[in-house]
């Protein structure tokens, strides 16, 4: 029988749930018994959805409150001192508190602890909390989440297979907070407690437990390579009767083939979407064996209808050549990168039926990953005939659609020329002409675009597209925000102000709606951290730009003041990034061009006479492939489509870019050579670690960091914002010093968005006076 395995399902609900669900914890309107049920109810309803479909291998543990690499620290007890007080003072029952503690930082009853690093999960635009590990790391079986979730859909009647980060991968993950250790010299610590989770689970009656190794297919090191097969048979030995299906995602084994075949497991999972070529070299390892081989079709990570026949065509030899037994069917990766629901979205003004027609969410997949496996077998039945049909016509008609290509767009293309993508003189004689159009002082003070979205300007825009606004009522309340955000700034005296972008949605969601070639949903949520989710627009066709999109809002702001404000655009990679994109063409084509429509869009900002443009990256290292092999093509055509999207301005118009939630170290020549006069950069939740890569590299060009992190409601005092300055200045000459935040301020609040700058502007004379009492 060729089963079904699914790796993952959405765990933020159809209707986003959890995310309303935590909110409402976080403020005190639900207590944690509600949010417990909450949960649990997204668990049941998950699973039941995935048994009717007929999934054969369905998982637990994918749920979380926050984040699964977080839940694996409370699991083997992997807990930071500094919450340590925390936990002793609540208690054990209070497991949930100290979780988010860790999570989002915690600042009451005369406790004030900062959140732990959160960091991006791969390629994907989900983040996950960076585990802290010290020398003497202990560890403990904390907290009993897997279990408690197996042992509640075994009440359902349903035997599920647990989801487990593995030891290797979870090791790797995280940040050693001392010198004179490796992470993965924990292991020989970390194995006994896994140990006894698992025979835990073993108890409660699990028979299969999936243990995720993302790692395993990417570029390893002799040490990390040498730890899997002693990691393996550990487990293995000491679990007698348990199976693990040995997980890998997000790329093909690669050079890695011979090793994973090797490992003692039950059954090996491959992502044959990303590592679409890898079936063929992995034919020979299979014989005299009877490892299963978990086959992952269906993309996990975009939204496009399987492509039926081309699947089979992947799995049928391997069904030959094992037999069925052999053989599981499963999406590439888990689907908690895609939204729920397809069915949800029923506005074809927005979503066209020929363009949903294309299109799989999550729970569609699980049905693709059903047929395939019917179809391969040959029992097919009528509905899954008719549905092997319909996929076929999609196929069809997607593949010869009008409504994709238009010859305007591909003639752009390719007539790029050679100067396009520069800037017309070198960033020296730019930052002369830019300080006499701007007079900005030392360490000028700016914040990174985005003021709060609090609960009424997000009504604002659901009444207006609900018609209970009309336009011109949502505009009015648009510029009050917008004058009252100016003068604020004004009043504060920050040196280049933003208007605070509350007419936006979501800074990629907002360019897609106003592009030609996108469609979007009403529903298609997918998370992105903790309870942050977003809406990535479809993009289907070829991009053009038919009108301005952000000159009106920006054009009002600076009306408004004889100061400079930044006009903010997201940036070509960073909205190709956060899309769900085409798979018909190589992605460096789509992003040339997006970067052209944004191009267009920098020119019309400064005609309509605003002197500083922002044009965010923050997702460029995001979408660095992750071989090694891969990354110096990448590089090169993302660093080109900044470029594009930048060089259309003269050299008094100052260009910002801005970056965060990854590590940059390794691409910072590539960060420079896009040449932006300004980068505004995430590094407070490191302690400006960031910074040491800049100076080593001797960044030329003005820059940002982030003197505090944003992510947390936590409000930093003047003086760390002042201690992290001097870090700075310590290795970055003062005169190319910026002062900002971490990143937008959309996710907070006022009442600390105000407490926050006010303090960062304070932070930012102190040290003025500084350098004026050293001048002296
Ligand atoms: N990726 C993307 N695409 N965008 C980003 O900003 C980022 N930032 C980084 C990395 N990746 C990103 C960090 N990630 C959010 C999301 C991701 C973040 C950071 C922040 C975030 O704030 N998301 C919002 C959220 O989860 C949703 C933003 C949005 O699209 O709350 N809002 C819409 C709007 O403002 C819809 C709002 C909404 O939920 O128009 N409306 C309610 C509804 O439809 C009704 C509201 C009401 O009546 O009060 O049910
Ligand atoms: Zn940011």
């Amino acid at each position: 029988m060729l089963r079904t395995n699914n790796l993952g399902y959405p765990r933020i609900g159809a209707q986003r749930e959890l995310k309303k669900a935590n909110e409402a914890f976080w403020s005190g309107k639900i207590s944690r018994r509600e949010l417990l049920d909450v949960g649990l109810k997204i668990c049941q309803t998950n699973w039941e959805i995935q048994r009717s479909v007929g999934i054969d291998l369905i998982p637990s543990n994918d749920f979380s409150f926050y984040d699964q690499v977080l839940d694996t620290s409370l699991t083997f007890g992997a807990i930071p001192q500094r919450y340590h007080a925390l936990a002793d003072k609540k208690g054990v029952e209070h497991e949930l508190e100290l979780y988010f503690a860790m999570a989002r930082g915690y600042q009451q009853e005369g406790v004030d602890v900062t959140a732990m690093e959160m960091t991006k999960w791969f390629d994907t635009n989900y983040h996950y909390i960076v585990p802290e590990f010290v020398k003497n790391q202990s560890f403990s079986l904390f907290s009993e989440k897997a279990i408690n979730e197996f042992y509640e859909a075994k009440k359902m009647g349903i035997i599920t297979k647990p989801v487990l980060l593995g030891p290797i991968t979870y090791l790797l993950l995280g940040k050693e907070k001392e010198a004179g250790f490796h992470r993965l010299d924990l292991i020989d610590k970390l194995l006994p407690v896994y140990n006894q989770l698992l025979s835990k689970l073993k108890a409660h009656g699990a028979e299969w437990v999936q243990i995720d190794e993302p790692f395993l297919a990417l570029d390893l090191d002799d040490k990390t390579k040498s730890l899997y097969p002693k990691v393996f048979s550990q487990l293995k030995q000491a679990n007698p009767g348990l199976k693990f299906v040995l997980t890998t995602y997000f790329e093909g084994l690669r050079d890695n083939t011979d090793l994973a075949f090797s490992l003692p497991v039950n059954a090996l999972h491959l992502d044959l979407v990303r590592g679409e070529g890898q079936l063929q070299s992995v034919f020979p390892k299979l014989k005299n064996k009877d490892l299963v081989l978990s086959l992952g079709v269906v993309d996990g990570r975009n939204i496009w209808k399987n492509d039926y026949e081309s699947s089979l065509g992947l799995v049928r030899p391997v069904v030959d050549e094992l037999g069925s037994n052999r053989v599981w069917i499963a999406p590439s990766c888990s689907l908690l990168h895609v939204p729920c629901d397809l069915d949800l979205e029923t506005d074809e003004a927005i979503l066209p039926a020929t363009v949903k027609n294309w299109l799989a969410f999550a729970k569609q997949k699980l049905t693709e990953v059903k047929d395939i496996a019917v179809l391969a077998e040959g029992r097919v039945d009528e509905a899954t005939q008719a549905r092997a049909l319909a996929n076929k016509e999609a196929q069809e008609d997607r593949s010869t659609s009008k409504l994709i290509h238009h010859d305007a767009v591909k003639q752009r293309i390719a007539s790029i020329g050679k100067g396009d993508d520069q800037r017309k003189s070198t960033f020296a004689v730019r930052k002369q002409k830019q300080q006499q159009a701007l007079g900005l002082p030392l360490f000028p003070t700016t914040t990174i675009g985005s003021f709060p979205q609090t609960k009424e300007v997000r009504s604002w825009r659901a009444q207006l597209k609900k018609g209970s606004l009309t336009a011109e009522q949502y505009n009015d309340l648009i510029r009050k925000e917008t004058e009252e955000a100016v003068h604020w700034q004004e009043s504060l005296g920050i040196d280049v102000l933003v208007h605070g972008e509350f007419e936006r949605n979501d800074m990629v969601e907002y360019f897609g709606e106003q592009l030609q070639g996108y469609a979007f949903t009403k529903n298609g949520w997918v998370q992105s951290y903790g309870s942050r989710c977003v809406k990535p627009p479809v993009l289907y066709g070829d991009v053009s730009r038919p009108k301005d999109m952000t000159v009106f809002w920006t054009a009002f702001a600076q009306s408004l003041t004889k100061l400079p404000v930044k006009g903010m655009l997201t940036g070509p990679v960073t909205i190709l990034q956060w899309s769900f994109v085409r798979n018909d063409q190589p992605r460096s084509e789509t992003a040339f061009q997006i970067a052209l429509a944004i191009r267009d869009e920098v020119v019309a900002l400064e005609k309509a006479g605003i002197k500083v443009i922002q044009i965010d990256e923050p997702a460029i290292r995001e979408g660095l492939p992750l071989r090694k092999a891969d990354q110096q093509n990448y590089l090169e055509w993302a660093v080109k489509a900044f470029r594009l999207s930048a060089s259309g301005v003269g050299d008094d118009t100052q260009i910002h870019t801005h970056m965060c939630y990854s590590e940059f170290n390794d691409i910072i020549a590539h960060i420079a050579a896009m040449d932006a006069d300004v980068i505004t950069i995430e590094t407070s939740r490191s302690q400006m670690e960031l910074l040491d890569a800049f100076a080593d590299f001797s960044y030329p060009n003005d820059i940002g960091p982030g003197v505090y992190d944003i992510h947390s409601p936590r409000v930093p005092s003047k003086e760390e914002m002042v201690f992290l300055l001097e870090k700075a200045k310590a290795v970055i000459p003062a005169e190319q010093l910026w002062v900002n935040p971490d990143c937008g301020l959309k996710t907070r609040a006022w009442p600390e968005t105000k407490a926050a700058i006010e303090a960062m502007v304070a932070a930012a004379k102190t040290l003025r006076e500084s350098v004026q009492e050293t001048v002296d």
